[in-house]
Formats: C-alpha cells, sequence, structure tokens
C-alpha cells in the first residue's frame, strides 16, 4: 500500500526531513510559489497535515482538504489550528506536550535573569569600550528573592515556579482555581492583583479566544513601573498597543518577551525601546527538545494511521 499523503505546511529541522519523507508522501506546502493553486490541486488526496505550533492550520487549509483526518502539530499550542472546523469534520489533532516544558520554562527564566541584570546591555559596555572609558557598568535590580507571579500554572508554569524557588523567590499564581500541586505558593485569582503583588509577571497560559488579551492595560498598569513581562506563551495573551505604549512611556519597567504579533514580522516601536529583551519565539528551541518534538509529531501521524490510539491528542 502506499504511503499517506500528507502536507507539510512549514520546514523541520533535516534530521526530521528524511524520516517524515520515508513513512508518508510529502507535500511541502511552504516551499510553493502560488499556494492556494497548490492547495486546490493536491488537497483531495491529503489524509494528515504537519505544521507547527505557530503556523496552525486554518479553516481554508482544512476545507481544501476534504479527506483529512488528522493534523499534528509540532508545539505544545494549537490555537493557530481551527479546532471548531477539526471538530465538525470529525478531524483528529495532536501536538507535543511534555518534551518541551522545561526547555520553555529554562528560556523564560533566563530572560528575567538577563533582563534584569542588564546582560545584553553589560556585553555591549565592555564590547564597545565603555568598562575602560566611563567604568563601572550601571547597578542594575536583583532577581533572587523577590516576587514573582504566575499567570498560567500549567505545566510551563510550574516548571517555571519550580526554578524560581531556586533562587528563594516569593511565588504568587493565577490560574481558573487553585492547583493541589502549588505548594509554597500563594493562589491569587484576580491577575491584576497578582500583577499589583510582584516584581515579575510571567505569562505561561495556553492561548484561547477566551485568554485574549488577558494581559491588557490594568494588569500592565497594576505591574507599573518597577515591574516585569515575560512572555513565553503567545502574543495574543497580551493587549500589544497597551504593552507598547506602557513601555515607553515607562509606565511599565521592562519586559521579556519570545512571542509578538504578526511575528516574525514584529511591531517597529519594540526596536526603538532600550527596556526589552527580544527573543525569535525560541524557547523549545534545542537541539534535544526539537528532536523529541519531530518524532512526537511522526508518531502521532504513524499512531493514527496504523490504527494505533494516538500518543499526545488534542482532539
Ligand atoms: C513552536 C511553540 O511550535 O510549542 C509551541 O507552542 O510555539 C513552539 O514550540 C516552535 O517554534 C516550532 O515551530
Amino acid at each position: 500500500m502506499s504511503n499517506p499523503e500528507i502536507l507539510q505546511v512549514g520546514p523541520y529541522p533535516q534530521w526530521d526531513e528524511e524520516p517524515l519523507n520515508a513513512a508518508f508522501a510529502v507535500h511541502r506546502y511552504f516551499d510553493m510559489a502560488d499556494k492556494p493553486a497548490f492547495l486546490a490541486k493536491i488537497g483531495p488526496s491529503i489524509r494528515g497535515i504537519a505544521t507547527r505550533g505557530e503556523l496552525g492550520a486554518n479553516r481554508a487549509m482544512i476545507e481544501a482538504c476534504p479527506h483529512l483526518e488528522i493534523i499534528s502539530v509540532y508545539g505544545v499550542g494549537y490555537d493557530a489550528v481551527d479546532l471548531v472546523a477539526c471538530q465538525e469534520k470529525g478531524i483528529r489533532v495532536t501536538n507535543t506536550p511534555d518534551v518541551l516544558t522545561n526547555d520553555v520554562a529554562d528560556l523564560g527564566v533566563a530572560m528575567m535573569l538577563c533582563q534584569s541584570r542588564g546582560m545584553i546591555g553589560a556585553e555591549g559596555w565592555v564590547k564597545d569600550g565603555s568598562w575602560s572609558a566611563k567604568g563601572l557598568y550601571p547597578l542594575k535590580r536583583r532577581v533572587w528573592g523577590r516576587r514573582a507571579g504566575i499567570l498560567g500554572l500549567g505545566r510551563i508554569g510550574f516548571e517555571v515556579a519550580k526554578r524560581l524557588k531556586g533562587f528563594d523567590m516569593e511565588i504568587s499564581y493565577s490560574d481558573v482555581g487553585v492547583k493541589s500541586y502549588a505548594e509554597g505558593m500563594s493562589f491569587v485569582s484576580d491577575p491584576v492583583e497578582l500583577a499589583r503583588d510582584v516584581d515579575f509577571l510571567f505569562v505561561t497560559l495556553a492561548a484561547s479566544a477566551e485568554t485574549r488579551h488577558i494581559v491588557g492595560r490594568d494588569v500592565i498598569a497594576a505591574l507599573g513601573p518597577e515591574g516585569m513581562l515575560i512572555n513565553i506563551s503567545r502574543a495574543s495573551n497580551i493587549d500589544e498597543e497597551a504593552l507598547l505604549d506602557a513601555l515607553e512611556s515607562g509606565a511599565l519597567g521592562s519586559a521579556a518577551l519570545d512571542v509578538f504579533e504578526g511575528e516574525p514580522k514584529l511591531n517597529s516601536r519594540f526596536l526603538a525601546l532600550d527596556n526589552v529583551l527580544l527573543q525569535p519565539h525560541h524557547a523549545s528551541g534545542t537541539i534535544e527538545t526539537r528532536k523529541a518534538m519531530g518524532k512526537l509529531v511522526r508518531d502521532n501521524l504513524e499512531a493514527h494511521f496504523s490504527g494505533a490510539p494516538l500518543l499526545t491528542p488534542v482532539l
């Protein structure tokens, strides 16, 4: 029997391409100049979609593939997949949870340390000769012992909290309810109140229509001129216009961001700021984790097409 035909939405590392091509008849959507024409031609033969977290699959793509059975997402976040369309059509969806949790938490904590201690500016101070010309680097703010808030205490938020405990930080969190595993952390149900009580606010929520702009003007104002916002989830969780206004006016102290509206083309207002740390959506971007994510994408597809249970189903 011939291999199932799948649509590959975006590129994967080279080590994933060979096993993917060996197990499936792969159609590389991202290589096509005229994507709608390509979809119209190839869509009817497609049984699976392999996509990435930030690329997802929208309704137009799903509807162009009338025999689609499964969408396998390389990423824990599946907010870019039209789940309503999938539900209507009985299409299965999988993601790659767990394997990336620790790396995403690591980057969030690293961003907090880097930004609070001014490490990027400090390197510039060495490289541009300021150290010898001007002397000591301006003093920055400490991290250990201060107060951190975690908005969304899921798998990633929990790993962030675990790491922060190592810095003797006081930890509070906000979620839809109290979490039984949140030992030694205070629950604060209102995100505005959470922001008011902390120095560092981590956003680790799974994005959905309900969480859109949950970090709005009120939360940002409550975090205040001494506060730092760290986002390792999705840009849609934050009102980006409100964030930019607050960073420009000093109403918010600083931000460390791995995700942006319209990424990779981010709002140019970010580039003019000196109180932000900007990262190119790479929180899960280690060789080890990306290899595990790629394998899980294929394992889910292979399980589906061989009639075995899905490893990490969303739908
Ligand atoms: C991306 C992510 O999928 O896990 C997620 O939700 O956003 C990331 O892991 C990654 O950038 C690969 O494209």
